[in-house]
């Protein structure tokens, strides 16, 4: 309802995420106004042709010159040209909350205040968020709107992620898709619905497949860096396995005699997530890229992707766009977000103070993932065993190799056991592997359990986050140490 209301609010002002504030803007490039205060009056602001004026709390801002600095575009900054910004920001509200957006990119640019009777008379701002789906209890809130949730403990226990406890990592509010089937689709410049391709497979024309992959945020275990980093602090539960149902990307490019030359493959989502993805991973017959419009064997959750979204399984989350309106080909990787700070991984040296001095364009932005593995259980019976269990998952498709369990800080290792996921090929496995292990401490006194895991590449995990972070705090793969539970201890639990 209110985002037809302001069907122009475009989701893409809310896509200036998290990734947009920590691109500090380059302000010297942005020639300020020369700050003279002054009275305005609310018809003049409106109809102020020479200059682009905004209001924000009755204070009155010229950011004509800022309009083409704005991370978020040109187009959707110049929406709230002659009125209040307050309700674009309400898509966003760490727009609204940014000290560094207020002081340092919007005071500079006021010229003056609202006259008084023209003060106040700001229309309510309308939550964005008011049609976002309800969520699970049993998903970790971090934070509501936009909505980021991990999955917690139950959930990761289970080798195929109930869509309830799926991680969610939304940039903005959640398109309502009323259109269900009828919702549109640009392929390659040619216009499909939803239901036009699910009438492709049922004709034959199209093979549905079934994809279970892995998916996790680039950010997941941000919040394990010692050294803080920007962004959610997620914990290690930003990562969930699903089943997906749809049609290959490559198979589409045949079916629709696609001759569009590029090395990259662009997908752009109703919120305005744009994101690129090398052209080799569409074209490799076992890259595994579709089209999804079922996960687990029925509809997709709206939180998920309603009703399509693209699966590049290996990839990092990111890439995975959920409600998905355009695919294309292109020479350049066409996401501001992806060609600035976002989902890039900087030297140990860049801090938050350095980084606006980086070369960008030097770095590549993440695609495949690195190995990581989880204790999700650690417990030492009665009987002086430790007995744990947790899941491990390397991005591009790679298998876990081996996984090895330490008691003594990883001085020594002793070898897991592979379960759930052990049997997907090599190269393809898009699902994270869930491992055990059984180790006798009888005679030793620990607190601490330790994992690390190899994938079939011999690719293994750092031991510690500060020999990897970033100033993202992206791809936290180092070892992961849980304390340990004892069973003893439970007996004495008053609650069973
Ligand atoms: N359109 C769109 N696609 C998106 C996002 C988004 O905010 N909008 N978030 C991305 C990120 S950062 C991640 S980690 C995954 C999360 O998918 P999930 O919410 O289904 O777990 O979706 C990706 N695709
Ligand atoms: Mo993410």
């Amino acid at each position: 309802m209110f985002r037809r209301a302001f069907g122009l609010v475009p989701p893409a002002v809310a896509v200036a995420s998290t990734t947009f504030f920590a691109t500090k803007i380059d302000l010297n490039r942005v020639a300020f106004a020369e700050p003279k205060l002054r009275e305005f009056s609310l018809t003049e602001v409106k109809e102020s042709k020479r200059k682009v004026l905004v209001i924000y709390k009755n204070d009155v801002y010229d950011i004509t010159n800022f309009v083409s600095a704005h991370p978020g575009g040109k187009d959707k900054i110049m929406l709230a040209k002659g009125s209040y910004i307050e309700p674009y920001w309400s898509y966003y509200p760490q727009h609204t909350n940014n000290k560094y957006v207020i002081d340092s990119v919007l005071s500079p640019m006021k010229v003056g205040t609202l006259r008084s009777e023209d003060r106040d008379s700001a229309p309510p701002a309308p939550n964005p968020y008011v049609s976002d789906p309800v969520r699970s209890h049993t998903l970790r809130i971090i934070s509501p709107t936009p909505c980021n949730a991990e999955t917690t403990a139950e959930g990761l226990e289970s080798w195929l992620t109930d869509a309830d406890d799926f991680y969610v990592r939304n940039h903005g509010p959640v398109p309502l898709a009323t259109e269900k089937d009828a919702w549109k689709i640009n392929l390659f410049s040619e216009t499909f619905s939803v239901g036009d391709v699910k009438d492709l497979v049922k004709n034959g024309q199209l093979e549905e497949i079934e994809i279970t992959a892995t998916m996790q945020c680039g950010g997941n275990r941000r919040g394990y860096y010692r050294k803080k980093a920007n962004g959610t602090q997620w914990g290690h539960g930003a990562i969930s396995n699903a089943k997906w149902t749809g049609v290959r990307v490559k198979d589409l490019l045949k079916h629709l005699k696609v001759e569009e030359k590029g090395n990259w493959f662009n997908a752009l989502s109703e919120d305005g997530t744009l994101v690129s993805i090398p052209r080799h991973k569409v074209d490799d017959e076992e890259g595994d890229v579709i089209l999804a419009y079922k996960m687990n064997g029925g509809e997709i959750p709206r939180d998920h992707g309603y009703p399509v979204r693209l699966i590049v399984p290996g990839y990092v989350g990111v890439r995975n766009v959920k409600w998905l309106k355009k695919v294309w080909f292109g020479e350049e990787v066409s996401s501001m977000w992806q060609t600035g700070l976002a989902y890039k991984i900087l030297p140990l040296d860049v801090d938050s103070k350095k980084v606006e001095k980086v070369d960008l364009s030097k770095y590549k932005g993440m695609m495949e993932m690195p190995v990581t593995s989880v204790i999700r259980k650690a417990v030492i019976g009665k009987d002086g065993i430790l007995r744990c269990s947790g899941f491990a998952w390397s991005g591009g498709g790679r298998g876990i190799h081996r996984v090895d369990i330490s008691v003594d800080g990883g001085h020594s290792w002793h070898c897991g056991r592979l379960k759930e996921g052990a049997d997907q090929p090599p190269h393809k496995s898009w699902s994270w592997t869930f491992w055990d292990a059984e180790v006798d401490v009888k005679d030793v006194n620990v607190e601490e359990v330790v994992v690390k895991a190899v994938d079939v590449a011999g690719n293994s995990q750092p031991s510690e986050g500060k020999d990897i972070w970033n100033v993202r705090g992206l791809g936290n793969n180092s070892w992961h140490y849980r304390k340990i539970d004892r069973e003893d201890e439970w007996d004495h639990n008053p609650f069973g």
